[in-house]
């Protein structure tokens, strides 16, 4: 009797289980918008640590405006169990397809199979996850940060003159951005006489950036150069240099990522050495890839953003021209 019974209540499961999926949102005609024809898109974004993350979530809301694609936006402020509750919402809402930054690489499979298992497409912006299963996600549009962190190095290999011990700065810890920063630059002076001599997160703030060199510039005897893994963090070390009686820029060296406008001025100020850019103005190709898998075309599984940097005096050319 009971095993009747269990026998017709899965068979009742499945029955709703399989209505409930020709039902989702994304099995909803080949255009993969809901009845009205409009896109749904659930952003989770991971918070608003810097300057150059309040650029990337203006370009993100100004452009699902300009495509006509309804934004549904939540920011995790930098904790991943905030963005994995914001997706599991939004699978539960049933969007139309899911775009998200990691605010870590790890730690994603499972919230990214239900999302699989419901149909809805997921698009990787800015940051990377580290994952075997490249099935989870359509694509992952955003910056090569091993290629940033290069630049920054091969600058400072020119550049260093008698400059030797460097003090790094780095993103959140696990953020695809601060482990790849961080390889490129060791990379890049690998063989040289430069040295990070001490290391640690500042998590992408000003005000990380600043207690953290406070603490270096007690406890490391000789600093030459800050590598700082976003102009946020640099700027909240060029307090902290300035309080301890130095000259940023001069009695050391700073080199930051990013090339946001407070860091653009700094640069120009010549209170920072060398920028290498980052572009978080990532909003009007996100809302494009996202058309193209909701219609159901073949996009490419990376797409690349261009990227440059800049000295001193090149930002004082370019400053006037900084749309973020
Ligand atoms: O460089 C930093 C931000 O993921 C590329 O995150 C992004 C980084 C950016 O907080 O300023």
């Amino acid at each position: 009797m009971l095993k009747k019974i269990t026998t017709a209540a899965v068979a009742v499961m499945l029955a709703a289980l399989t209505a409930c999926g020709s039902g989702g949102s994304g099995d909803a005609g080949s255009s993969g918008a809901k009845d009205d024809g409009k896109i749904t898109m659930g952003f989770a974004q991971v918070g608003a640590e810097s300057g150059w993350r309040t650029a990337n979530t203006k370009s993100i809301q100004e452009e699902a405006a300009a495509a006509g694609i309804d934004l549904k936006f939540s920011d995790a402020q930098q904790k991943q169990e905030n963005q994995i509750k914001a997706i599991r919402s939004y699978i539960q809402q049933k969007v139309d397809i899911i775009a998200f930054s990691p605010v870590v690489e790890t730690g994603w499979d499972t919230v990214l199979l239900e999302a699989k298992r419901a149909n809805i497409p997921v698009i990787l912006t800015d940051r990377a996850i580290d994952s075997d299963d490249t099935t989870l996600y359509k694509t992952f549009l955003g910056s090569d940060f091993v290629l940033e962190g290069k630049k920054a190095g091969e600058w400072l290999k020119e550049n260093a003159g008698t400059a030797k011990n460097v003090v790094e700065l780095q993103g959140t810890t696990g953020a695809a951005p601060a482990i790849d920063r961080k390889k490129g630059f060791e990379e890049a002076i690998a063989g040289t006489d430069l040295k990070i001599v001490a290391t640690q997160t500042g998590d992408f703030t000003r005000s990380g950036g600043k207690q953290v060199m406070e603490a270096f510039l007690k406890s490391v005897p000789q600093i030459d150069v800050v590598y700082a893994h976003n102009d946020d963090m640099g700027l909240g070390a060029i307090e902290a240099i300035k309080a301890a009686g130095k000259v940023p820029g001069k009695d050391i060296k700073i080199i930051t990522v990013d090339a946001v406008k407070d860091g653009m001025t700094a640069l120009a100020a010549g209170e920072i050495n060398y920028i290498v850019e980052c572009n978080p103005l990532l909003g009007k190709q996100l809302m494009d890839l996202s058309k193209k898998v909701l219609a159901g075309e073949e996009v490419p599984p990376r797409v690349v953003t261009e990227e440059s940097a800049f000295t001193s005096e090149q930002a004082k050319t370019e400053l006037p021209n900084r749309k973020y």
